[in-house]
């Protein structure tokens, strides 16, 4: 058994969600940086096929070095063997049937459109029809924010008062394109709490570092 994660995730990627999850944990981890969105670096992003033959970030390897992937159930696995951190609610827990389905809307409504959004021609051959596609898909993922907006009553965090795991994910997945003007305008109250992530003092380092501010981050 190993005494530290280690995580493949890029800077600007869902993995970040995880990488602020370790931090919050306070759990001991090692960072492999696999761009795999990036095709100029094409030899850093095949990194992640050691542990994702799906070739995408993130991929967890345990301690006892079982690799785990897909974001969503990483997040959720995390605050199931770190109680301590209390970053979700426990089984049993009314909250709890919210949280496993937003974690789930997050991953398989919209995360995953970014699959074909990232490389159209995947599924579109003529590259005329990339624009549109990109277009369609952006107003996809802004109406799935508006559903996860409606069906929430948020406190200080989406799911009430307790930070859980699923912040961190909309706070990271919410600042893929249409980015975050969009996501303010179809998610008003989910907006007020991921700016209140983006300032927890716990992240600052984390967010500077891995997906930092810079000028016009959060506009088309
Ligand atoms: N279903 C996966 C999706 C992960 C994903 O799309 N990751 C992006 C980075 S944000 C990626 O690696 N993209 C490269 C690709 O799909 O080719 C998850 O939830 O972890």
């Amino acid at each position: 058994m190993a005494d530290h994660y280690i995580l493949y995730s890029a800077e600007g990627s869902g993995g970040v969600a995880v990488e602020a999850a370790l931090a919050l944990i306070g759990a001991p981890h090692e960072v492999i940086e696999a761009p795999t969105y990036d095709p100029a670096q094409r030899a850093d992003g095949d990194r992640v096929l050691a542990a994702n033959p799906m070739r995408q970030v993130p991929a967890l390897l345990t301690p006892g070095r079982e690799v785990l992937t897909e974001s969503a159930a990483i997040l959720i696995w995390l605050a199931e063997q770190h109680p301590e951190a209390a970053l979700a609610p426990a089984a049993g827990d009314p909250a709890r049937g919210a949280f496993l389905r937003w974690m789930v809307f997050v991953s398989s409504a919209i995360y995953a459109h970014y699959w074909l959004k990232d490389d159209p021609s995947r599924l579109v051959a003529d590259p005329a029809l990339h624009a549109d596609v990109d277009r369609r898909i952006q107003d996809r993922i802004s109406d799935c924010w508006a559903v996860m907006e409606a069906g929430l009553a948020p406190g200080r965090y989406l799911l009430g008062d307790q930070l859980t795991v699923l912040d961190l994910y909309v706070a990271v997945v919410s600042r893929f394109r249409p980015r975050r003007e969009r996501f303010y305008a179809a998610a008003p109250r989910m907006g007020e709490v991921v700016r209140r992530l983006d300032a927890d003092p716990r992240l600052a380092d984390l967010w500077a570092r891995r997906y930092p501010f810079a000028e016009g981050w959060d506009r088309l």
